[in-house]
């Protein structure tokens, strides 16, 4: 259920979001902004994973710490982006001009839109890397331990795919 006092417009949606920062204290951050998250108009959290340490993919910096959660919302998928890029920003995002993948205080994606598949030039989901990475996955399977990802298969068997990534659950942390 949604809060009471939001309008009832529509079907709330099941979104998959994911979570990471590299840059201050991560932790304390996704701490943070999941309470955010949940204070977003028309949306709330239902489920967090545990939060993961793991070593930059194809990025550079510290070590990140990485979740995911389900929520449930009655945004559209462009006001969610609206919103969660205003969360990074307020939370000192910054996005050095030619660096792909810097290191980021905040990164929120949508990873999954219940099963639907969104291309438009603003939003790809699912998450277009998001079967790629052992962060994404290992969270996800943690609250969707039967998850599907429309196009490349269950996220179980995409994981045992993944054999170079350094990930490892942190004890004791969790939203
Ligand atoms: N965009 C398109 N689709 C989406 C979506 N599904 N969710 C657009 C969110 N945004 C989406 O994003 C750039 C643009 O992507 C947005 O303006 C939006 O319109 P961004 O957040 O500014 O840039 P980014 O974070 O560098 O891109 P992205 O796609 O999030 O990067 P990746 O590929 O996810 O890589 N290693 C570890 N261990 N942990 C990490 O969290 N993250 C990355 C980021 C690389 N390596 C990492 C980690
Ligand atoms: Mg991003």
């Amino acid at each position: 259920m949604l809060k009471d006092s939001q309008p009832q417009t529509a079907p709330a949606a099941r979104v998959v979001l994911g979570l990471g920062a590299n840059l201050g204290d991560p932790a304390a951050m996704l701490r943070e902004v999941l309470g955010e998250i949940d204070a977003l108009a028309q949306t709330r959290v239902v489920k967090t994973s545990p939060f993961y340490r793991t070593a930059p993919v194809e990025s550079s910096g510290p070590d990140y710490v990485n979740a995911v959660c389900v929520i449930e919302t009655r945004l559209s998928a462009g006001a969610l982006l609206d919103a969660l890029q205003a969360l990074e920003n307020a939370h000192g995002r910054v996005r050095p001009a030619g660096v792909v993948n810097a290191p980021r205080t905040l990164d929120l994606d949508i990873l999954l839109w219940g099963r639907a598949r969104i291309q438009s030039a603003r939003l790809t989901v699912p998450h277009p890397r998001m079967h790629l990475r052992a962060f994404v996955l290992a969270p996800l399977i943690d609250v969707l331990p039967d998850c599907e990802i429309p196009g490349f298969g269950r996220a179980d068997a995409l994981l045992a795919q993944i054999h170079d990534q350094r990930i490892e659950r942190m004890r004791g942390e969790q939203a």
